[in-house]
């Protein structure tokens, strides 16, 4: 029963919320309850994304929360943000991917990176949901090491002519708009906005996942595409420009990890309180308490660690490296919490009469997009003692 859940909160973190940011969750929780949790186990198992949910995602300010509203965000700050972020994941890591990529991944690297023309032209269908975008950074042979990446673009004098392949990209199938990092002729990285339409640009979908079923992946293939001069993101070029793009989606990876912690957690615990074994709830085993102890002083672990960095990214001082461990902490975090919950469920935690089994599915992926666990391990390891790991 999605409708009951209630999230933990052992170490009373919404007092350090202000009214708005309760409001925003609060909002975004009930929608979440309301139209995403009754869907999206079928959604997960058929395989398909739940495109009905799009207007739902833009008005609880899914797609844009930072973005300031002249360009029609929602105009919040990050721990506003994350706390969207971590509400969607509680009902489904697919769909907060969904509004990740849509927001930190097309929108911000646009605001940013885009001009006013650009920001004008694509940012307000984006905002609304009218339009829905992907991020192409990730290559067959170039996951890690994007910096390897081959898609290239030459001048044409009045186009760009863009080739090459994206795989695993978020939201492809059904893309209006792509963000899409190419090198030009002197191997440095751009950003190019690539339409659905374009001659020589196709969006297979990849099948047969196991994990985030309910959200799209498809390839981005560009067959001598012709893309507009004035498509190409003009105020920043270089790996740091995607990667820029990567550290605010993973700060709201780190938020939304403990969505789904959350609800693995509030599902363990409810039926480990009702299901009798021996006489007894198995609440009242010392293995099942174990468990749901140390689950919850990990969540509570994880909130502070998120609040502590969305204080920090709205100061404007919040590292990557920062960023890094939240997200590699959090996910792992949220994986094996779903893992124990599973188990406390005993047989009933492999059905899809609860979400648990859905979510740490989903979780595999997201332990390895956006930085696998490793990478984000190098980087803190890069961080504190000054040798890369990378080269
Ligand atoms: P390196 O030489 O270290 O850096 C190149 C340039 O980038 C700068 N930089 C950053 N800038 C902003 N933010 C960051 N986090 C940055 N990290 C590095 C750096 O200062 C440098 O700038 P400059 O001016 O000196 O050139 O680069 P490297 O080639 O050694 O790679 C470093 C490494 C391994 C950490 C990086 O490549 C990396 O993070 N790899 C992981 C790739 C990844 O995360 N891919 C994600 C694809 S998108 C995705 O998964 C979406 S899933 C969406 C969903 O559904 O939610
Ligand atoms: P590899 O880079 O080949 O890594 C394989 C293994 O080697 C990993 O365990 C890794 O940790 C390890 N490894 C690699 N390098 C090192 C090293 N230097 N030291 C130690 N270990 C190392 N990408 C996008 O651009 N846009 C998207 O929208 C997007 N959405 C995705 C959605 C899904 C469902 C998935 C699964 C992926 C998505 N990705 C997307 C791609 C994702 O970012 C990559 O899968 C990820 O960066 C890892 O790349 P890879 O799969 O090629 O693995």
């Amino acid at each position: 029963r999605p409708d009951l859940f209630e999230a933990p909160d052992y170490y009373n973190l919404d007092d350090l919320l202000t009214e708005e940011h309760k409001l925003i969750r609060d909002a975004a929780r009930a929608w979440v309850k309301r139209d995403v949790s009754p869907i999206i186990e079928e959604a997960a198992q058929h395989a398909t994304f739940p495109k009905s949910i799009i207007p739902g995602l833009a008005e609880i300010g899914a797609f844009g929360p930072y973005i300031p509203e002249e360009y029609g965000g929602a105009g919040l700050d990050q721990i506003s943000y994350g706390l969207i972020m971590q509400e969607i994941e509680r009902g489904d890591s697919g769909v907060r991917s969904t509004a990740s990529v849509q927001s930190s991944l097309v929108m911000y690297p646009i605001w940013k990176y885009g001009n006013e023309a650009q920001r004008k032209k694509y940012l307000p269908k984006l905002a609304s949901g009218e339009w829905m975008g992907s991020f192409g950074l990730t290559e067959p042979d170039h996951g890690s090491n994007p910096g390897g990446m081959t898609t290239n673009f030459k001048d044409m004098g009045d186009h760009y002519l863009l080739n090459g392949a994206k795989l695993w990209i978020s939201n492809s199938p059904f893309c209006n708009v792509a963000v899409v990092w190419a090198k030009n002729e002197e191997g440095r990285i751009h950003g190019l906005i690539v339409e659905r339409g374009m001659e020589g640009f196709s969006t297979p979908e990849t099948h047969n996942k196991w994990s985030l079923r309910a959200s799209a992946t498809g390839e981005l293939i560009f067959q001598d595409v012709k893309v507009p001069k004035e498509n190409l993101l003009p105020n920043k070029s270089g790996l740091g420009a995607p990667l820029g793009c990567l550290d605010s989606a993973r700060f709201g990876i780190a938020w939304g990890a403990i969505g789904a912690a959350m609800d693995c957690y509030d599902t363990a615990l409810r039926y480990a309180k009702e299901r009798i074994q021996f006489g007894k709830p198995i609440a009242a085993f010392q293995l099942q308490q174990k468990k749901l102890a140390e689950m919850i002083t990990e969540i509570t672990k994880a909130q502070l660690l998120a609040f502590r960095l969305g204080q920090l990214k709205n100061e404007g001082r919040a590292t990557s490296a920062q960023i890094s461990m939240a997200k590699r902490n959090n996910v792992d975090m949220a994986i094996k919490i779903a893992r124990e919950a599973r188990q406390i469920l005993g047989g009933m935690g492999i059905t899809g009469e609860y979400s648990i089994m859905r979510h740490m599915m989903n979780l595999e992926s997201v332990i390895t997009y956006e930085g696998t666990h490793d990478i984000h391990l190098l980087i803190t390891g890069l961080d504190i003692t000054g040798e890369n790991a990378f080269k």
